[in-house]
């Protein structure tokens, strides 16, 4: 059988890095002047410096449903993982690109996973669905083991300014101020609806990713996979990396970029982690004692 995978750039793909078939679908960042498009060829770190010192309007806007069909191509399977409906049209786009897809061609069929996250989460989905496909799993066992999959991954980030995600209304400016002051990191999450959630306000590098891996404990993380992407801030991902290898000398854990969309997002210094995790029942009770128990300085 034929399969093609396919994510939206917010999953921090590039072709050079991935060595198997997954096609990316770029999302944009616009400002007045210049539009950056999410792909192999963006410069990330011109395109940072650009904005940081640009003072218009900057925003974002995700693919349509022709660049999907285009990436569709001529596949029997697709599976197609998006970032956040709760942040994104990208979801609406992709699904609407199934239906007209599937009604061109009755015997194709495109499986649309709404990932309720983004960056190194939407990683581990993509590997998962290679995994599933090399195990020579059918398209429906593979759409089932995926949700299964699903439930138990998870993303936690932690940036320094909040600012892109505050003018674009993902965030209030009320929380985007919380980042306010030189060093204060906002440690948070995708929550289960996807979007996002603060989970503790934190004074330096340092705690910050004491507070990430406190958090990630504290939801079920127990030596599985994790995937790093930082926003020019190699030192603060290998910090990470190497804190949790001391805890699980055996875990899977890889450094990747940001791209565009993540990028402009999470700004400089930002860390997104995507992991793997035995996620506990009775999460929002453990949810708000960890909100106290963080917050406090
Ligand atoms: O459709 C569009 O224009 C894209 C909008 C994307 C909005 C948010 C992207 C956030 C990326 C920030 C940290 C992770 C937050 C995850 C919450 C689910 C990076």
């Amino acid at each position: 059988m034929n399969y093609k995978i396919i994510a939206d750039s917010s999953s921090n793909i590039r072709r050079f890095e991935f060595p198997y078939e997954c096609t990316t679908v770029p999302l944009k960042i616009s400002t007045d002047e210049k539009e950056f498009t999410d792909n192999d060829a963006l410069e990330i770190e011109n395109m940072l410096v650009y904005l940081e010192g640009y003072s218009g309007k900057s925003t974002t806007s995700c693919p349509n449903v022709s660049d999907y069909i285009t990436a569709f191509g001529d596949a029997e399977n697709v599976f197609c993982i998006t970032i956040t409906s709760g942040l994104s049209g990208s979801y609406n786009s992709a699904s609407a690109a199934k239906s007209e897809y599937e009604s061109m061609h009755p015997k194709r069929h495109v499986y649309v996973i709404d990932s309720l996250s983004t960056g190194p989460e939407m990683k581990l989905i993509v590997e998962k669905l290679r995994e599933l496909i090399s195990e020579g799993l059918s398209f429906d066992e593979i759409c089932c083991a995926i949700e299964e999959y699903q439930k138990n991954t998870a993303l936690i980030f932690s940036l320094e300014s909040l600012k892109n995600l505050a003018n674009n209304g993902r965030v209030s400016h009320m929380t985007a101020k919380l980042a306010g002051a030189l060093g204060i990191r906002i440690v948070g999450k995708a929550s289960d609806v996807g979007t996002l959630e603060t989970l503790s306000k934190s004074r330096g590098e340092k705690k910050a990713i004491e507070d990430i891996i406190k958090n990630m404990l504290l939801r079920g993380y127990n030596g599985g996979k994790v995937r790093i992407d930082h926003c020019l801030n190699p030192v603060a991902a290998s910090v990470l990396k190497e804190k949790l290898l001391a805890k699980f000398e055996d875990a899977d854990i890889v450094i990747g970029n940001t791209y565009g969309l993540c990028s402009f997002y999470a700004e400089r210094g930002g860390l997104m982690i995507g992991y793997e995790a035995n996620i506990p029942a009775t999460e929002e009770e453990t949810e708000a004692e960890i909100t106290e128990e963080v917050t406090e300085e």
